[in-house]
Parts: structure tokens; sequence; C-alpha cells
């Protein structure tokens, strides 16, 4: 290429007195508008675009450094990304806030007002989807040379309408307009096979495999620039998007199909219209099944693709690249590295296997066994046929193994095999990751724990060493930083900035818990943020609530194991209490639920109509005279959540104890200052150890006590009969009190509870109860909550997805950040 490029200067440098210009320059030449005819999204658009600018140059900087170091790269491979929005977020990592706001002035432009322009991508459902946003965030900025990769869903999680008290979804079309944050990088568009069948053949008396596919699908990257803060590092996120290959329709039209050719391309790019909203149930199985290959053939291509240009000895692979599995779903990657070194590569078994094994790490995110995908084995033989016999290979002599190792025990090979027989043959895809993987790894100490010893003891007894812990963590820019910028200014004032990048700084703010004025900033901005959610409540359920009101909060997907009904048997109990006349001083109480429950849930979607119900009963009645008011805001997602979490008085974190593998919501509001109501479940036993039992409120049974209940014939309906608040609440929903015109529909909630209560709701309800008194009792001192939540915050430093990252950078992955070379001195 002519040397003439690199003197042409394009430099984009982040200087006040620039943006105005390019700003000027986008809405000009790319929305042919001036600032007469501009409209809101205009203004957005450009300024994205002009924020894009300063990105593309440091992205192309970080690129060169990594091609120049050659470093081991980490491959983070989730089917899911909770991006949120990213306009504000890629300002603030950029460093450039200041200089947007001194540049755009001139123009009586404030970036600031136009960030709600911006359509969020919302590629997730939920905590796995919004951990790997923030593990994105933290890699960037931890120097480390990380690739994420995903799908480009064309509709991400469903909008969540409500009618009539019910949950509608309506589509997602978050790419109706541009997406400015991605580029398509069509040169590196890859194929990925379908169907078919394979030949054997020989070489020199070694047995051969060709695939000969039936349908070709490519896969279309789309990079989007994931910013470090303030390290000039950006790294990618690459999704792909499926699309069917023109030429290869082109073929069958020639022949006259035309309707084939259509429909087998309709087909194809239905692999990325849709993100899967149901992470309880599976429907749509067989999709998601090629949905999954999909994503992890076009990934790994890439992947090997980068690693060529790097090296041609494969043995150095597990050098180069090391890939992480966020939870089973991309668990085929195993078997298809194994395909493309044996079969691709000419690579002998055992060295291809050598190779894998040594390349992966696997985390898992749930123990709720409908989650842990088991596929059935006719997918694969219409599908992938080679990957099943590769499968089937793998375990031959993955048992072989085991065999050795345990003697004479077969029914621990049954349970090992990759295989399941039982009730239909299926391919367990856990055991798939497990095998192949250096790490396995649980999100929190309690589940790793519960890993080793219920889902998976016998390849923790098999292979102990690879089995590890790595409690999650949020990134503080997005959760304090970005979403609480005053509490952010204040901390800053107090300890300086560098708590934004070492969140164990934090415990420098013990030292103002007894200073009158820092309590009452802290106290002042709560209040502040209050204001804004009353503000929001108001605009999205019409409800109007007091704005020192206590904010009592419950935001997360609806699950019967999260126990949103508890909370809402909690708050009609209280209604009872107030109708009763008993005394209830103090403040008012909001009850703020939101989440999306998946469309297929019945039992979700029917707590989300019984919370609608009971909303509509209690902040209509007039003799309750506004004590409690009791709000779902519809259509949770990642900027509502950075809303309401830094307003909120009380996090509600209270899974049935051994549900929940972490949680990270939990970690949001305790370091924007909220108490936790929460049981010793998932990391909410690390928040407890780390801010301390006086500053959390913890009830109800533990894990070991739920397991005896479990095993000592547990009669809720005994329950029922002896505990009169219990009796009060479900008789007065039985009665039709919140259903007057649906007579009964609120039935299978309480049969369901009566019959069996599976999530141990009436067990630890009166332990609920009492906490949520001794909780009011202490919101009523001022001056102990304040310091109670001054706490929470300085003490939340373990809980920085920095942290987190840093444990799998060093213990797993084995990878090192990269740093540019400091400029000589001339
Ligand atoms: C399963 C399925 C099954 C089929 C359809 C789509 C789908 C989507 C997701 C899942 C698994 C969800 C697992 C999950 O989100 N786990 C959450 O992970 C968080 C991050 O580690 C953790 O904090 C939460 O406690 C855990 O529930």
């Amino acid at each position: 290429m002519n040397p003439n490029w690199d003197n042409i200067d394009s430099q984009v440098t982040i200087q006040q007195e620039s943006i105005a210009s390019f700003f000027v320059h986008y809405l000009k030449f790319f929305s042919g508008k001036d600032r007469h005819s501009a409209s809101e999204l205009d203004i957005y658009n450009a300024l994205a675009y002009t924020i894009r600018d300063h990105i593309i140059e440091k992205w192309l900087e970080t690129k060169k450094l990594y091609n120049n170091n050659e470093p081991k790269r980490v491959y983070y491979l989730s089917m899911e990304y909770l991006l949120g929005r990213l306009f504000t977020n890629n300002i603030i990592n950029l460093g450039a806030d200041e200089q947007f706001k001194k540049g755009l002035k001139k123009l009586g432009v404030n970036w600031e007002d136009f960030s709600t322009w911006e359509r969020e991508s919302a590629l997730g459902n939920g905590g796995l989807g919004r951990l790997a946003a923030c593990f994105l965030d933290s890699m960037a900025t931890l120097n480390l040379p990380a690739v994420g990769y995903g799908l480009r869903y064309e509709y991400g999680i469903f909008r969540q309408d409500i009618c009539q008290g019910y949950q509608v979804e309506e589509p997602d079309e978050w790419l109706k307009f541009d997406n400015i944050w991605e580029m398509k990088r069509v040169e590196h568009t890859v194929p990925v096979h379908f169907g078919g069948e394979v030949e054997v053949y020989h070489i020199d008396g070694v047995e051969k495999h060709n695939w000969c596919p039936s349908y070709t699908v490519l896969g279309i990257p789309y990079d989007m620039p994931v910013v470090g803060y303030g390290n000039n590092i950006i790294n990618t996120l690459r999704l792909w998007s499926a699309k069917v290959s023109e030429e290869f329709n082109l073929q069958d039209f020639n022949q006259g199909n035309y309707i084939d050719a259509v429909s087998e391309k309709v087909e194809g790019e239905t692999l990325t219209k849709v993100l899967y909203p149901d992470d309880r149930t599976e429907s749509g199985r067989e999709l998601r099944f090629r949905q999954q290959y999909f994503f992890v053939c076009c990934s790994i291509q890439d992947i090997i693709r980068k690693f060529k240009k790097e090296s041609n000895d494969f043995r150095d692979f597990p050098k180069k690249a090391v890939i992480q599995l966020n939870d089973t779903h991309p668990s085929i990657s195993v078997s298809e590295l194994m395909r493309i070194l044996v079969d691709e590569e000419d690579i002998n078994w055992d060295l291809a296997w050598e190779i894998t094994s040594k390349s992966f790490g696997y985390t898992n995110h749930t123990i709720l066994p409908e989650a842990l995908e088991k596929w059935p084995v006719e997918f694969f033989q219409r599908h992938l046929p080679r990957h099943l016999q590769i499968i089937y290979e793998l375990n031959q002599r993955f048992l072989q193994k085991i065999s050795v190792m345990h003697p004479g025990d077969n029914d621990i090979l049954r349970r090992m095999s990759l295989v399941e027989e039982y009730p239909q043959k299926k391919i367990r895809m856990a055991h798939l990751a497990i095998i192949g993987s250096t790490s396995v790894n649980g999100v929190s100490e309690i589940h790793s724990e519960i890993l080793k010893s219920q889902v998976m003891p016998d390849f923790y007894k098999s292979f102990p060493n690879r089995f590890n812990n790595k409690t999650n963590g949020i990134t503080p820019r997005r959760w304090l930083l970005q979403a609480n910028p005053d509490l952010a200014d204040l901390i800053t004032q107090k300890i300086g900035k560098d708590w934004v990048c070492d969140l164990s700084k934090l415990k420098q703010l013990e030292k103002y818990v007894d200073d009158k004025a820092f309590s009452k900033q802290f106290r002042k901005i709560k209040a502040t943020n209050k204001e804004k959610l009353a503000q929001l409540i108001k605009e999205k359920t019409g409800v109007v609530v007091k704005n020192d009101a206590i904010f009592d909060v419950q935001i997360k997907r609806i699950h019967e194991y999260k126990r949103q009904l508890m909370n809402i048997l909690h708050v009609i109990h209280l209604y009872c209490e107030l109708r009763e006349n008993k005394d209830h001083k103090g403040p008012q109480r909001v009850f703020l639920f939101a989440g999306k429950a998946a469309p297929g849930y019945y039992m979700a979607k029917m707590i989300i109509k019984l919370i609608l119900n009971v909303a509509k009963v209690i902040n209509n009645d007039e003799l309750i005279n506004d004590k409690i008011k009791v709000v779902f805001i519809p259509n949770y997602k990642v900027s509502m959540a950075e809303v309401i979490i830094p307003a909120t008085d009380i996090s509600e974190q209270i899974s049935t104890a051994g549900k929940e593998a972490s949680g990270t919501g939990n970690m949001k509001f305790a370091l924007n200052g909220a108490l936790t109501i929460g049981t010793l479940d998932g990391a909410n036993i690390e928040i407890m150890n780390e801010v301390g039992k006086d500053n959390i409120f913890t009830f109800g049974l533990d894990i070991d006590e739920i397991k005896t209940k479990r095993q000592s014939n547990y009669q809720p309906n005994e329950l029922y009969e002896q505990n009169p608040k219990i009796k009060k609440v479900v008789d007065l929903i039985q009665s039709n009190f919140f259903s007057f015109n649906e007579s009964g529909i609120f039935d299978p909630i309480c049969n369901s509870l009566l019959s069996e209560d599976q999530y141990f709701i009436f067990a630890d309800f009166d332990s609920y109860l009492d906490c949520h008194e001794k909780i009011l009792q202490e919101y009523r001192n001022e001056k102990t909550w304040t310091k109670k939540a001054i706490l929470n915050v300085a003490r939340m430093g373990k809980f920085s997805s920095d942290r987190t990252i840093k444990e799998y950078a060093e213990d797993i992955w084995k990878v090192s950040p990269v740093f540019p070379k400091k400029a000589k001195k001339s």
C-alpha cells in the first residue's frame, strides 16, 4: 500500500476545540441537517458519531499494541450481553466528559440531555448477561487482551408491556435506527455448516472423516468497541449475525426452486433473529441448539484465524489462547475445536485432545437442573453428525479413564457419562464442558461448594484441582461513577478518585462514618436520587409516591425461587395490619418491583399479575392513608436499574437458600448505600462477611436447614393452619379480594403454596416479617441507619468485577495485561 497514507494526518485527539466542529460536521454531512432542522435524535446521532471517532483512534492503537506484543488472549464466549446504553459510559471511560461539556458549550448543547435517545442493546436475560458486560468493562480497564464473542440478535429480550395486569411481550426493535456503536466486518465472514453426512476413508491405515454438510449459513461479524476506563485501551466485542449466502440460494433459484430457496434463506437467517427469552424452560429447543452451534462455530473459526497469524504450530495454541465458556450454552465448542484440529488440521487425536482440554475454562451460573442443558442425540444426528461421533469417541476414552480411577464402580460411569440414556438419549453439555476445561468455577463461595458437593460430586472427586470459585463482581464505572454521579463526587472529594479502578480504596470512607457533615451530604444525595425515582415511577405507572418514602426494592427476573411472591405476601400482611388500625408510624413505604417473566412461565406471570392487582387495591384504598404504595414498573432494563438502585433504601435479596448462584444486583445496591434484607444465599453471605452482621438484615433458613426441611416431609398446609398471619394473607387472596372481577385467578398460586411450597415461603415467612419489623425500627434512627449505609458503601471493595477478573486472569487464564511502551523523552 502507498506509504504516503501514514503521512496524512487523520488523528483524532480529545480536544475541546475540535469537538464542536466534529459535531457540526456529522450533523451536516451524515444527517443533512443544521441547527434549525435538527431533531433531538439527529443531535444524539451527531454526538455519538463524534464520540465514536475518538474511540476509533484508540481502537486502532490497541489493535496495533496487541499485534506487536502477541500476548496470550482471552476469548470470552457468551450467548448473552446486557450492555445497556453506551453513550455516557463511553464518554466517561474515555475520560472525555469535561472536554465534551466545554467543547459543546458554545453551541448550547449539553450532551447529557441526549443520552436517553440511545436505544439500549438488551441481548440478554438477566444476571448472566449483565455479568458478561461488567467483565468486558473490567477486562478492558485492566489492559487485558480480550475479545468478547456473542450473537447479534435482531430482537433482544422482549419489551414488557402490561395489559390489564398481565405481562404482554412485544418485540424489541433495538436495531430500528442506526446502531452507531457497531461496525460490520464483512471481510471476516465465516461459513457455518449444518446437516448432511460423514464419509469415512483411510490414509495409510488411519481412519479419516469428511463431513459433507447439507447446508451452509454465513456468520457476519459486527464489532463493538469496549472502552477501558482511563487507559486508552479499546477491546472488541464481536457479535455474529446469520446470513444465507446469495450464491447458495441462487443455485436453488436457477433450478426453479424459488420457494425452497427463499424459505431456506429465511430459515437460515432466523438463527440470529431472537434471543431466547426463557431461562427456565426451553422452547424452540432445536433452533436454540442450532443457534448455539452457529455462535460457537463462528467464534472458534475466528480464534483460529487469529492464532494462525502468529503461529503455525497448534501445540502453541493453549499458550496463545484461552476460551472461557460463560455457562453451558457454548460448550459445543469443545467438540468443535476437536473437529477442526483432527479433521481439518490433520492433528492426531491425542494431541488434539491435549490442546483442546488445555484451552477452555467453564463457568457454571446456575444449579437449577432445567438450565443445565442436555441436547437430544437426534438433534446432533440431524444437524451435527460429525460432532456426535466426536462426542461418542471422547466419551468412550473418558469413561475408560474413569473406570481405571474407580474400578468396579459401574454406577459412576453411568452418572459421569456424556450420554444420558433414559428416558431419551441426550448429550449432557455440562459434562462436555467439564471434561474439556482446565477450570470449572462457580460464581460465589456457596455456589462453588454446591457444585462440588451436590451438582457434580463425581467430577469433583475425580478432578478436585479443576474446581474453583470466582465470586462475581460489578463494574464500579457503570454502577457508581455513572449511575450515581453525586455520590461518586462526594466520595472523590473525600478520598480521591483512585477508588474507580481500585474499589478497595472505599475502605477509607470508614473514617467519615461519624462525621456529621459527611452523613448529611450522604443523606442529601439519597434524597435527590429518590426524587428522580419518584418522578420515574409517576411517569411509568402514574402512581404518585412521596419523595421521602422508604424505597424497598426487588428488581430482577421474576422466578419462584427469587420469591417475589413472599415479598408481596408480606405487603398484604402489612396492609391487613393497617386496615385493622394497628399503629404504623413513620414515613410512607414504597414496595417497588420490576422484572420480566419468561413468556412460557405461567407461575411467574401470575406473580406479576398478583403484584399488580394488589398494587391497584392498596394504592387506591383511602383507609390506609397512603401509608404504603406498591409499584410494578414495566419493562425493567439496565438503564432503569441505573435510576432505581441509587435511590433505594432496602434491597430485597430473598431467594430460597441454595438457589441463587450469586446475584449481582445485591452488590449494586449495597455499593449505592442500600441495606440488604437477605437470605444466606449466593453472594449475600460474602456481602455479610464484608459489611459485618450489624449492617445487613439476614433471615430465614440456611441451606442446611432447607435441606433438612426438604427431607422431613414438609407440610405447608400445616403452617397455614397454625400461623394466623399466613392464614389471613392466603385467605384474603383466596377470597378474591384482589381479584374482584376475576374470581379464582390466583388459585394456582395459593394451591401451589398450600400443597407444596417448593421454595419454602411459609417456612421463612415469620422470620421475614420479623426482619422487616426490625428494619423499620432501625430506619427510624436516622443516624445509625446512615452509618450502616455508609459502611455498606465503604466495605464493598471486594465486589468490583476488577477483582473478579484479576482472579480469572491469574488463576485460570494465565493472561497478563499489556501496556503501551512509554514514549521516550527526547
Ligand atoms: C438458561 C437458559 C436455558 C434455555 C433458554 C435460555 C436460557 C438462558 C439462560 C440460562 C441460564 C441462566 C443462568 C443465569 O442467568 N444465572 C445467573 O447468573 C448470574 C451471574 O453469575 C448470577 O449472579 C445469578 O445468581 C444466576 O442466577
